[in-house]
């Protein structure tokens, strides 16, 4: 890590062909492909962003949905600070895999990671069979955000890493605070947590 720049990893995972590969090059190289191209394994890029004059650098891994690939999973998504989850909305079974994808996060991480589920494709909502407040609800019980974005028409996308990379912030800042307290021998308790769980209740649809 470079003095001043706090580096943050982002795992992205979900079903194949959900768009996970088209939401990362859409935000780092505001670019689109119209073809599929199955991600092997996992690719990398990186991003450095300024967020209220803080600044950060994103190693954001794009897996691959495919099912042969699930198990190299943990590879990916252990040490990460933050997992956006993508499902289509006009797939039921991509919507089921992330939840698949949340009970294993929770599990092997707790709360140490921040979650984001992302309902992407929403420029096709003419065949939407995911109900974006259904799948708000579900988001704000496992104590993720929920966005729905289209890496087509590049909607929701920035909001989606912007909110992510805030959190992923707030909870850092916790972490050193509470490091801080414990290395001195006190121990005091802050609001930060609340902030975080307020702010995940924030629409999308
Ligand atoms: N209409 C629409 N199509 C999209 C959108 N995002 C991705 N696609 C298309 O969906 C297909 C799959 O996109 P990818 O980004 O390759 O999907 P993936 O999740 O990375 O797939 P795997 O690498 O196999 O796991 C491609 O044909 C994309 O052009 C979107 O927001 N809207
Ligand atoms: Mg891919």
């Amino acid at each position: 890590m470079s003095r001043g720049l706090e580096n943050f990893k982002v795992v992205l995972l979900g079903e194949g062909c959900v768009g996970k590969t088209s939401l990362v090059l859409r935000y780092v190289e505001d670019k689109f492909n119209e073809r599929h191209i199955s991600t092997i394994q996992a690719s990398f890029l990186m991003k450095k962003i300024s967020i209220d004059g803080k600044r950060l650098q994103l190693s954001i891994w794009d897996t691959a949905g495919q099912e042969r690939f699930h198990a190299l999973g943990p590879i990916y998504y252990r040490d990460s600070q933050g997992a956006i989850l993508v499902y289509d909305i006009t797939d039921m079974d991509s919507y089921h895999k992330v939840q698949d994808w949340v009970r294993e996060l929770r599990r092997m991480l707790g709360d140490n990671i921040v979650l984001a589920i992302a309902g992407n494709k929403s420029d096709l909502s003419a065949n939407r069979v995911v109900d974006c407040t259904t799948a708000q609800q579900y988001a704000e019980e496992v104590g993720a955000f929920h966005f729905e974005t289209s890496a087509r028409l590049n909607e929701g996308v920035e909001e989606l890493f912007l909110d992510l990379s805030r959190r992923m912030l707030a909870v850092s800042a916790t972490q050193q605070q509470q490091q801080q307290h414990s290395s001195s021998g006190g121990l005091q308790l802050t609001d930060d947590d609340d902030q975080i769980n307020n702010t995940s209740k924030r629409a999308c649809c």
